[in-house]
């Protein structure tokens, strides 16, 4: 039905006279997709019987988020009939643009972690190899955010609409997962074995949705699962509303902390519903002895939210499969790897023990026991007391989930160089010592498919046109454009490119809006989580900065920029909320200010979503990357950018440290703070706000301005602000990076003002660029984790 253009034509139009309301653009959403699923169909069957004949070896993702974005798009795109179709719907009076947008939006992730392990699954079919997603179908994905009077509030979003859901229904692969109860020892078979009683079952009903790879031909799966009431008998006293309320509550909605613990038992229960219910299927469905499952099967866990995988899988193997702990063992840290995200303190998962052990006392059992068995082996070395505590999985009360992770796994990775070497040199250094081998680091890595060639099809054409289009395939080869850097043709159509896309966005955000932005001043965009570490704190006050200045200084009259903002606050975080305010009310002030408004403009860029990205990076100039050295494990909105020819102002952190390396240091605008230095303030406690404050009237004026209420619209406005900056000594740096930061925008913008440098900049990270593919990203854990082959004859 895509084989050519007219076919598909005639197909569409024959489908959609069908519908009652083949007017609205929603019916020419419903039919299209329609046709797309049919046609993925017959491949996915078509890859899961290849898969299974030649028992390729086969790698599960388990994720507590996928944060896929809209889908109709992206497959269009990967079974190459994305300009057939919308060349074929605009000769019908269609547009496809507006017909996509008719898709809800998955929002099954918080950021930059559910983001990432969607790109991993277009990358992973992409390569042709067999990699599947585990997650959650939550019924409420992130929330929406609502700016009132500069807040943020926040209403539930449901993306799922059942008739054109890309997942399908397979209720007769439902599992049941057991909660609660009480474990006892009873002889079976000769022998003593542990059985839970008194259980409150609940049933997972898997909803799979087709990942396609680009060019059509691999098709892997993402499996979502739906809680539901089992069909078991209820636990004595258990009434069934309460019943069925707690079940569907499990797949209700999406916790909204990113960075954060959320500590509740609902959460601990979302994770083992994950686990168990992935886990079982993975043994159901072999066909080879169990003592083979490493040699057919690779687990990936994405950060420790699935790491009660490790107890679950020793529970599976013991008590549901008779193995013995030595064997099961032996299997269970051969099968799975663990990726950490993150070294902030209050991310990493602490589970209560008392907690643990009354949700999942067969779990919290074995958790005892592998804690126990470490313990033992431990001893044997001759450590002191603090790094045997470092070395326990359970302690003060608490069962410590990346302990257990790196314990019960045989690779673990970070994410950036610096990230893991951190890892490596101190959060983890006891368990780096201990195993000396299991640590590595793996670079994160975007599909530059939906980044780059979809998000920007004007800029792939001009890529394409000066080194043609084997880069798609084989994203390195951007490295040819590197000599375009120098050719004044060619930085002037890279030019044309970035203009058009900044009109487009504009004008989206005048039909969105109502705001009105000016395309030829500087975009400059600060979109990701509003977190203290991220520092939009920062940001907004270097506004003021140039604010105070364009108001001292008749001389100081600089290229007008415009910031751009975007990006959620988590509920109960009210730091976040007050930049969030912070930010919305500087808009207010600058934007209406006769002297400031034709210098600096600042845009908030509400509920901001995977498809508002997809519009932002190819229309940004400047890409904000300017967390705390030593916070951000990696970012990858900053290769988004730099994809898009944005250039990048930032700390050496995360893989900005790679991006800058990529580029070299001209460019790229680095400034303050490293996080050698960051972490040696951190260790000696000798940073004091007030020395930097000292000698420094412009800072102090700031300061002063900011906690009497007159940025924020009202004193009360900043008490969380004020109470960190002042009262915490800025534990992020923001005074202290402050003037740095500053200089580099000064920098930045004088190379603005040449064209042909400024350009020659944004090329360069284009060309550099490829090394950040998703592609590099997962063919380097196929090679030292996973162990993968690629699908041979998956064109069947
Ligand atoms: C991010 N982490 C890292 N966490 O902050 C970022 N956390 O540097 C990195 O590039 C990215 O992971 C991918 O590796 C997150 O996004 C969360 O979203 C999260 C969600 C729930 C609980 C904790």
């Amino acid at each position: 039905m895509f084989e050519t253009k007219e076919r598909f034509k005639k197909d569409f139009m024959m489908r959609l006279e069908q519908r009652e309301e083949r007017e609205s653009l929603h019916a020419a959403y419903s039919v299209l997709s329609e046709m797309v699923k049919e046609w993925i169909n017959d491949d996915w069957q078509a890859n899961k019987r290849v898969q299974r004949e030649e028992a390729h070896k086969q790698l599960y993702y388990f994720s507590i988020e996928f944060l896929t974005g809209r889908i109709l798009g992206q497959n269009l795109m990967n079974l190459s009939v994305h300009s057939l179709v919308s060349d074929g719907l605009e000769e019908m009076g269609f547009s496809l643009a507006e017909i996509e947008e008719q898709e809800l939006e998955p929002g099954l992730g918080n950021g930059g972690l559910g983001r990432l392990a969607a790109c991993f699954m277009d990358s992973l079919a992409s390569l042709g190899l067999p990699g599947h997603g585990y997650g959650i179908r939550y019924k409420g994905g992130l929330f929406t955010q609502v700016i009132k009077d500069g807040y943020q509030g926040e209403t539930p979003t449901h993306w799922i609409d059942e008739k054109e859901d890309w997942g399908m229904r397979q209720e007769e692969l439902a599992k049941n997962i057991p909660f609660y109860g009480n474990v006892h020892l009873e002889v079976q078979d000769n022998r003593l074995k542990p059985v839970l009683r008194n259980a409150v079952w609940v049933k997972a009903v898997p909803y799979d949705m087709p990942v396609v790879g680009a060019g059509g031909k691999t098709v892997n799966t993402l499996r979502l699962w739906q809680a539901e009431s089992a069909s078991y008998p209820l636990p004595e006293g258990m009434e069934q509303d309460f019943y069925q309320q707690a079940v569907s509550e499990i797949s209700d909605r999406l916790y909204p902390d990113d960075s954060q613990q959320a500590g509740k038992v609902l959460r601990l229960r979302q994770q083992y519903f994950l686990c168990s219910s992935s886990l079982q299927t993975i043994l159901q469905e072999r066909d080879y002895p169990l003592s083979e499952l490493p040699k057919h099967v690779a687990i990936q866990i994405n950060d420790t939210h699935p790491a009660l995988a490790i107890p679950e899988l020793m529970r599976l193997l013991m008590d549901e499969q008779g193995m013995v702990w030595e064997e099961a063992w032996e299997i269970t840290t051969h099968t799975i790897s663990y990726t950490n995200h993150t070294i902030l303190q209050e991310a990493m998962e602490r589970w209560d023990s008392a907690l643990l052990e009354a949700l999942l006392p067969r779990i919290y059992m074995i958790i005892q026991e592998i804690d126990r068995r470490f313990r033992e082996k431990v001893l044997e070395q001759d450590l002191d007391e603090a790094a045997r505590k470092k070395l326990s999985i359970i302690e003060g009360g608490a069962v410590h989930m990346a302990t257990l992770a790196v314990v019960g796994s045989y690779k673990v990775n970070g994410v950036a160089r610096l990230h893991t070497d951190i890892l490596k040199m101190r959060e983890m250094k006891e368990l780096n010592d201990y195993f000396p081998h299991k640590f590595h680091n793996i670079t994160n890595g975007i599909a530059h498919r939906r980044w780059l060639v979809k998000a920007n099809p004007e800029l792939t054409g001009l890529i394409s046109s000066a080194i043609g289009d084997e880069w798609i395939r084989e994203p390195i080869k951007l490295h040819g454009l590197n000599p375009f850097a120098g050719d004044p043709s060619f930085l002037q159509d890279l030019q044309s490119v970035k203009l058009l896309k900044k009109r487009q966005l504009a004008e989206w955000i005048r039909k969105q809006h109502g705001a009105v932005i000016d395309p030829e001043s500087v975009f400059d965009a600060h979109i990701k989580r509003v977190h203290g570490y991220k520092r939009q704190l920062m940001n907004i006050l270097h506004i003021q900065l140039l604010f105070n200045h364009l108001h001292s200084d008749r001389n100081f009259r600089p290229h007008p920029r415009t910031f751009i903002f975007g990006g959620k606050a988590a509920p109960s975080y009210h730091f976040a909320k007050q930049v969030l305010k912070l930010i919305n009310a500087m808009a207010d002030k600058v934007n209406n200010d006769p002297l400031a408004k034709n210098h600096l403009r600042i845009l908030f860029i509400e509920d901001y979503s995977v498809s508002k990205a997809e519009r932002i990076f190819p229309a940004s100039d400047v890409s904000e990357q300017i967390s705390t050295a030593s916070k951000e494990a990696s970012g990858t909105g900053n290769m988004k950018f730099m994809m898009n020819g944005a250039v990048t102002i930032g700390t050496y952190d995360g893989a900005n440290v790679e991006i800058v390396e990529q580029v070299g240091e001209d460019n790229a605008f680095i400034f303050g703070l490293s996080a050698k230095q960051v972490m040696q303030f951190e260790k000696e406690k000798n940073y004091f706000t007030n020395d930097t404050l000292a000698h420094d009237p412009e800072l102090q004026l700031l300061m002063s301005q900011l906690l009497n209420g007159e940025l924020s619209g009202g004193e009360g406005n900043v008490s969380y602000i004020k109470k960190q900056l002042v009262d915490e000594n800025d534990p992020f740096f923001v005074l202290k990076d402050l003037q740095p930061y500053r200089k580099a925008h000064e920098r930045l913008l004088s190379v603005y003002e040449e064209p042909s440098a400024w350009l020659g900049i944004s090329a360069v990270n284009i060309a550099q660029s490829g090394i950040f593919s998703s592609d590099r990203t997962i063919q380097q854990y196929s090679d030292h984790v996973w162990n993968l082959e690629e699908l041979t004859n998956h064109y069947t």
